[in-house]
């Protein structure tokens, strides 16, 4: 062990390395580079089925903007998820450019996070059919979103469908994940990624990093406001049951002074009080306060006063989200550059990893 006088420890954050400088007590200085300090990566998708909602932003997009400081990131537009239902090939071209154009104004830097489009990346497509051959039939039918959108979809009940986490697993593992911040229903396709990627890595060697979801502690699970035993979703026919993340205040307001709640009319969280709970949890995201000190605040006060209340929390979260995604859609040009630069950051690492599976796997690899 060497002894030291003073040792000044420098970051290099470029570099993600550490610089010291040892002042040894014979007033020698050492300077020693540390290695690179090896970053947890995250990765998350969101599809573009329609607008976001608010339960897509609370309970995730809001939670990617906070990781994306302290994690090396990517995050696409899940376009290929997406047409495992219908789309309308205007309508879903716009959806995507919108999507897109929501992840830059939730605050993701694309010189700091990889921003990309799901479908500009071959290799997610390509390692999600490889992925296919170690997926069981049983362990697919058991999804629960299978069961629910085959339901909701039931003339078009697609192999797509039946395989979307498989693709989901390759987004995930293609980047090394570590962590993957999700909203709660989509715990069990994390649950399968892991199960895929440890066949994977048993059949081979360790090839795949095993993820974990993130599931934040608020907001993991918003609910609609008409049903609030359902969950919260932009592909919900009823428009009243969402809050879109680019709804005017006036919209925004009138869908939570309408929400469903329960004829007791005190604010508590509570067995029962599906829509109370659903808006604390709300407002609670919106506003860092706790259940306990929320009903606090509104004890003797009606549900009026409570939606009011939510009502402006929302808008007031959502205004700066809603601002700077108006002012990106001025420039497509722009998105459409960013999108390009993010698909060749992303492809160079996916590629890294496709290339790793078809030599395990055995293929012969082109020159
Ligand atoms: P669709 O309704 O088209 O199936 P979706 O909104 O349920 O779409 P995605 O767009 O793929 O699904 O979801 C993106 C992210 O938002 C995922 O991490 C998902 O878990 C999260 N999320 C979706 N709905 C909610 C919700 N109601 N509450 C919390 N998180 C949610
Ligand atoms: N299935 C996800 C969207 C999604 C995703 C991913 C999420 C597609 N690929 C990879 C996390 C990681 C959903 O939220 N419905």
């Amino acid at each position: 062990m060497r002894s030291f006088s003073k040792c000044v420890i420098i970051k290099n954050r470029a570099k993600k390395s550490n610089v010291i400088f040892i002042l040894t007590p014979k007033g020698k200085i050492y300077m020693e580079n540390t290695a690179p300090e090896k970053r947890q990566k995250i990765l998350s998708c969101i599809q573009p089925s329609g607008i976001p909602t608010l339960g897509n932003y609370l309970g995730a997009l809001k939670n990617w903007k906070t990781l994306s400081d302290d994690f090396d990131s990517a995050f696409a537009v899940a376009d290929l998820h997406a047409i495992t239902v219908r789309q309308d090939p205007a309508k879903f071209r716009k959806q995507i450019t919108e999507v897109f154009a929501l992840l830059l104004a939730i605050g993701l830097d694309p010189e700091k996070s990889i921003i990309f489009i799901q479908s500009h990346v071959p290799a997610h497509s390509q390692l999600a059919w490889i992925l296919n051959c170690y997926t069981q039939f049983g362990e697919m039918s058991r999804m629960t979103q299978f069961k629910d959108k085959s339901k909701a979809h039931a003339d078009n009940v697609n192999v797509g469908l039946f395989a979307y986490p498989v693709l989901m697993a390759a987004d995930i593992l293609l980047y090394q994940a570590d962590l993957v911040p999700v909203g709660v229903d989509q715990k069990q396709h994390l649950e399968i990624a892991r199960d895929i990627a440890n066949r994977f890595n048993t059949v081979y060697s360790p090839t795949f990093t095993i993820p974990d979801a993130y599931i934040g502690k608020q907001g993991a699970k918003i609910m609609s406001l008409q049903d609030p035993t359902k969950k919260m979703s932009k592909s919900d026919p009823n428009p009243k049951s969402y809050v879109s993340v680019f709804d005017t205040p006036e919209v925004i307001t009138k869908k939570i002074k309408s929400a469903i709640t329960d004829c007791e009319g005190s604010v508590y969280y509570g067995e029962g009080k599906d829509g109370i709970n659903n808006l604390m949890s709300i407002y609670s995201c919106c506003t860092g306060l706790d259940f306990d000190q929320i009903a606090k605040d509104f004890e003797g006060k009606g549900y009026g006063d409570f939606k009011a209340a939510v009502a402006e929390a929302v808008v007031e979260e959502l205004r700066p989200v809603r601002e700077r995604y108006d002012s990106y859609m001025k420039d497509t040009g722009y998105l459409l550059e960013v999108a390009a630069k993010g698909a060749e950051k992303a492809s160079r690492i996916a590629n890294r990893t496709l290339n790793k599976v078809m030599k395990k796997v055995g293929f012969v690899l082109p020159k």
